[in-house]
């Protein structure tokens, strides 16, 4: 067996690619690769208290369970969650701010909100022991991309109340990392730091990593002489072409990393360097459950479907079964990388960004895994949906890359004319194409907003 040394760049990924997994570190082999009866065990346990938590500490939970006729002595066995309501955004909206909460106020040490941009955002509160939790998921999920105590990572996260840049900070910081609190935006300054400070570890958006790839690439910087090797990528979809692109064009590896502020914010699941379009479910913390998007019925595991989360031991917040929107599925089979914590696949869609476009359901998602396969364009893309004569109307704006780009006018209406007949095909519905130069579609330092849909709403 070859011995990697795998704080140098590509190591894990060569450690990884070729079956030696126990190179890599593991931060709670006693949870992580515990077997399947003692998980659902510990689970059972916990679900029990957390309901019983709940039903004691929260009216709104009293309330609910008991128009349902349900005590928190009903829990025998963990089909038994199903006995319980669903929480949605909207009773964390409605209780706005601390209704939910289960603690006192002095007990909070730390409030996060959520990136919500319409009407009043969802707050949540932390309890010393919450923050504990919080930062051992994080450590165990940047451990899983082979992040050591010795490297040094630098946040390009906002540090506002998005759960993103505190909570990977603090879980990185309890590994032992150097933090560089760069904070999101000023591009050149992030590239600047990777090389002034050796940083060998990136958080950022996948779309955010993205364009700092590309303003080094611009300013000469020399992306394989990088101390630069590790990519912690979250907090909005990751297209695997994208990650693919990002490893090549920087030389780092990259996982791609899930969660949300209503029951934690980052640390629910981690991608491992072994199944590297799923990732890791902090099962001891998450019971999951797939629905029925529609209906609510829970489907067997390996069906696709939306995901319900069960935190088992929020301090501040005890949330029981929260509908995600996220659409994923779920695989309990054994992981090459030695973990036996349940497998969700990437979330690549939620089920509230469907668009229906004269009757035909078409997801952001979809459109992207077209243009991924054409050579010409960027993955950069934006999807424009208006009313035109009273019709849904669907412009998608994709990027032309440099090596493609021409002021040929045949050779640009044959490039447009080849990305709309695949997207025709794969749709089927007519969309309108619109080719940008290079460059020209909007990057932020945050989250990619993919979707403008200006329909009349009549
Ligand atoms: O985005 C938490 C987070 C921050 C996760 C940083 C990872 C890294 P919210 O702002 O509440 O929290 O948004 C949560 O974003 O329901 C998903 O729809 C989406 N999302 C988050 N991470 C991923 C991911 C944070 N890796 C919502 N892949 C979730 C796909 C993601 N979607």
């Amino acid at each position: 067996m070859t011995t990697y040394d795998i704080s140098k760049k590509g190591d894990a990924l060569r450690a990884a690619s070729a079956g030696d997994f126990d190179q890599l570190p593991i931060y709670m082999p006693e949870m992580e690769c515990m077997d399947r009866a003692g998980i659902r065990a510990l689970q059972l346990e916990k679900l029990q208290a957390q309901v019983r938590y709940a039903y004691d500490h929260v009216a709104y939970y009293r309330d609910e369970m008991d128009a349902l006729g349900v005590s928190p002595d009903d829990i025998t066995s963990l089909e038994d969650v199903q006995l319980l309501p669903f929480t949605d955004k909207a009773a964390l909206r409605e209780t706005f701010p601390f209704g939910m909460f289960a603690v006192d106020m002095d007990e909070v040490i730390e409030l996060h909100a959520s990136s919500g941009t319409t009407g009043k955002p969802i707050v949540v509160g932390y309890t010393r022991d919450d923050m504990d939790v919080w930062s051992d998921c994080i450590a165990r999920l940047v451990q899983m991309a082979g992040v050591l105590p010795s490297d040094r990572a630098q946040m390009a996260f906002g540090y506002g109340m998005f759960t993103g840049g505190f909570g990977l900070h603090y879980g990185l910081q309890k590994l032992g990392c150097a933090m560089i609190p760069a904070g999101s935006g000023n591009t050149e300054r992030h590239i600047q730091m990777i090389e002034d400070y050796g940083t060998t570890v990136l958080i950022a958006t996948p779309s955010y990593a993205m364009r700092i790839c590309e303003v080094g690439e611009q300013l000469g910087y020399d992306w394989k002489r990088s101390p630069l090797r590790v990519g912690l990528f979250g907090g909005e979809p990751c297209p695997p072409a994208l990650k693919r692109e990002l490893e090549e064009r920087m030389h780092i590896v990259c996982t791609d990393n899930y969660g949300l502020t209503e029951v934690m914010g980052p640390g629910v699941s981690g991608e491992c360097l072994a199944h590297r379009d799923q990732q890791h479910i902090a099962e001891d913390h998450f019971l999951w459950e797939i629905v029925d998007p529609d209906t609510g019925e829970v489907l067997p595991e390996g069906s696709f479907g939306e995901l319900v989360l069960t935190p088992l031991d929020k301090q501040a917040i005890p949330v029981l079964r929260y509908r995600t929107h996220d659409l994923t599925r779920i695989t309990t089979s054994a992981c090459a990388c030695g973990r036996t914590l349940a497998r969700m696949d990437k979330v690549r869609a939620r089920c509230d960004d469907m668009l229906i476009i004269r009757g035909t359901n078409v997801f952001p998602s979809q459109i992207e895994d077209v243009l991924k396969d054409i050579e010409e364009v960027t993955p950069h893309y934006h999807i424009l949906v208006e009313t035109i004569n009273g019709m849904d109307a669907l412009t998608v704006q994709t990027e032309i890359r440099p090596e493609a780009f021409s002021d040929s006018f045949e050779a640009m209406n044959a490039i447009k004319a080849k990305v709309k007949a695949k997207l025709d095909g794969t749709l089927l519905v007519g969309v309108q194409v619109q080719l940008v130069e290079p460059g020209g579609i909007e990057r932020t330092a945050g989250k990619a907003k993919h979707v403008t849909d200006v329909r009349d709403k009549a």
